[in-house]
């Protein structure tokens, strides 16, 4: 029970096959106390029946789409409110156009590219600032990001941009907040087969890749991506700030690559 007595809030649960839910599984097994946000309505029905389904009872459920300010302030305001302080803040959300998910990077919109950053990445600034009132002296922030954020991954595009935009919020809000005694950190993720991987061209052979040559030889799961989330929300990592984690079965660290990328023959 590493997190007994601890209390936190979850952004980005959708449906079971969610990154977030996984989280908040590890979160919920170590002993937190975990509310959730949902974007709009539609995810709060999808929300609800998961918990219904899971017996879970007792959630503080929030609105917060973080595209609006007054809900993120909201948001904050509710948990102060309702928990006083909070030890940890986990944001698990990102969206891009699908069209900028695709095709040549170079095409990207202007208003694409701003909306991408603006959901994808600013919402980790918005939400540390909105939260810092009630972050207690030792509270953890994470964040989920891909390696698309420091290599090419092919069609990631303008997530990859929005994602090298996020990990460096994470060192610079890390600067901010360490002080306070505040950590922020990301875990960079392996392929997920979620409702945000789907219908994304060429996801199968990314998973039957990373199966192939990844150190571990096989695909990370929710479960796992969600005890690393965990571990960094605790004081077990107090030592832990500005860092980016991989939970990929080691995959980033194997040089090679998709072998297709070379067209050798
Ligand atoms: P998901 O679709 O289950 O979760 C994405 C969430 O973002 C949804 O809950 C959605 O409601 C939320 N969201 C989108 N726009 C929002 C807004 N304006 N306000 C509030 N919430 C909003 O997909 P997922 O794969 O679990 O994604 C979670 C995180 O994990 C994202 O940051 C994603 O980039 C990251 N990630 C995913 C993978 C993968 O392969 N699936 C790999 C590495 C990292
Ligand atoms: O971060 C992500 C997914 C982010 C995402 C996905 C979508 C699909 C549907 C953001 N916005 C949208 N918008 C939509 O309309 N991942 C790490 C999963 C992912 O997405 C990819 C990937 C991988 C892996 C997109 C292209 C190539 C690889």
């Amino acid at each position: 029970m590493i997190l007994k007595g601890k209390k936190g809030i979850l952004l980005g649960v959708a449906n079971h096959r969610s990154i977030a839910w996984g989280i908040f599984k590890s979160l919920q097994e170590q002993g937190a106390e975990v509310a959730l946000t949902y974007m709009n309505e539609r995810m709060k029905g999808s929300v609800d029946k998961l918990l219904a389904e899971q017996n879970i009872t007792g959630v503080e459920l929030l609105e917060c789409d973080v595209s609006r300010q007054e809900t993120i302030d909201a948001t904050f305001k509710t948990i102060g409110e309702k928990f006083g302080k909070i030890d940890f803040v986990v944001h698990c959300l990102a969206f891009a156009n699908k069209a900028d998910l695709e095709g040549r990077f170079i095409d990207t919109s202007r208003d694409g590219f701003g909306m991408a950053n603006d959901i994808s990445a600013y919402s980790l600034v918005a939400i540390s600032k909105a939260a810092e009132p009630y972050l207690a002296p030792d509270a953890g922030i994470v964040c989920l990001t891909y390696l698309g954020a420091e290599r090419i991954c092919n069609n990631y595009n303008m997530m990859g941009v929005a994602k090298a935009a996020l990990e460096a919020s994470v060192r610079y809000l890390a600067v901010d907040l360490g002080p306070k005694g505040i950590r922020v950190n990301a875990v960079s993720a392996g392929p997920v087969n979620t409702l945000a991987a789907r219908g994304i061209a060429g996801f199968t052979k990314m998973l039957t890749i990373q199966e192939k040559v990844s150190p571990l030889r096989r695909i990370n799961t929710q479960e796992e991506i969600g005890d690393a989330v965990m571990f960094l929300c605790s004081n077990l990592a107090r030592g832990i700030t500005a860092q980016t984690l991989y939970v990929d079965c080691g995959f980033a660290q194997v040089g090679v690559g998709p072998m297709e990328a070379y067209k050798l023959d």
